[in-house]
């Protein structure tokens, strides 16, 4: 069946509770990707039993087992390559990545940030954007450069932040927002509505002055 399937055969990376990967198998019956593997960092997380259970095959690469970050990425290249991988998407993968994964993979990576980039790259966004009393926070999906957080922007989704909100809230309110985004920007990739020239992004064959607004993007769907 998905032999002679043409959609584009894609890896999830991730290294926990999976809930994106989770979205991204649920949209898959109808979306140009299929999930060929999941790779995931860390041993028994809830997220290779999620691909286990939709039948993808997985691989654990513990990072500790490895002398060096180089190492380790070249080991998670030699099984992407194997599988003839053509694009990866990270969904809460929490190991940096080095020039020569970012490079081999270079507008053919996503990654989805919690926070509106450039505000909060790296860890603990939405303590920072309580700290700092913002009003709005959100996410961004972003292709992966050698750059921490600092591909160019794909898309934003925006969540208010109210009086009674803390970092549960928050972290709540916006994953329901990845489970709707992700999806589609993974398949915007997938079928190449979306590509990487020159370190910025074009879409639909036109240069993205800014990033695409969730809300518009769902009001344009159809
Ligand atoms: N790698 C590159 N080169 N560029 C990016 O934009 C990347 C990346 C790897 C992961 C996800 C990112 C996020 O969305 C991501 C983007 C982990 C850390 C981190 O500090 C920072 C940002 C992100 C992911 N990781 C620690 C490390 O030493 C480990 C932390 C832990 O294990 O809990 O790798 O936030
Ligand atoms: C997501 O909220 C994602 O934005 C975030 O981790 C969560 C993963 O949830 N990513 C990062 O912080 C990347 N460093 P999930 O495992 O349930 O998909």
């Amino acid at each position: 069946m998905t032999k002679n399937s043409n959609k584009m055969p894609i890896a999830v990376l991730i290294s926990g509770n999976g809930s994106n990967l989770q979205a991204l198998i649920d949209a898959q019956p109808t979306a140009n990707y299929e999930i060929k593997l999941v790779i995931s960092n860390r041993p028994s997380v809830k997220g290779i039993e999620r691909a286990q259970n939709a039948g993808i095959s997985t691989l654990v690469l513990d990072h500790k087992a490895y002398d060096s970050r180089e190492a380790f990425d070249l080991a998670m290249i030699e099984a992407l390559d194997s599988k003839h991988i053509k694009a990866v998407i990270l969904a809460g993968f929490m190991r940096i990545l080095t020039p020569e994964f970012t490079s081999h993979f270079l507008g053919r990576m996503l990654n989805i940030h919690p926070s509106l980039l450039p505000k909060y790259p790296g860890l603990d966004t939405h303590q920072k954007a309580l700290d700092a009393g913002d009003k709005e926070h959100g996410l961004s999906i972003h292709f992966v450069t050698a750059e921490l957080d600092g591909g160019p922007v794909i898309l934003q989704a925006k969540v208010s932040v109210d009086a009674n909100d803390n970092v549960e809230s928050l972290k709540q309110k916006i994953h329901a927002l990845e489970h709707q985004a992700y999806p589609l920007v993974a398949d915007w990739l997938a079928s190449s509505k979306v590509e990487l020239k020159d370190n910025q992004v074009w879409f639909n064959n036109h240069l993205l002055k800014s990033p695409i607004d969730f809300d518009q993007a769902l009001v344009n769907k159809s």
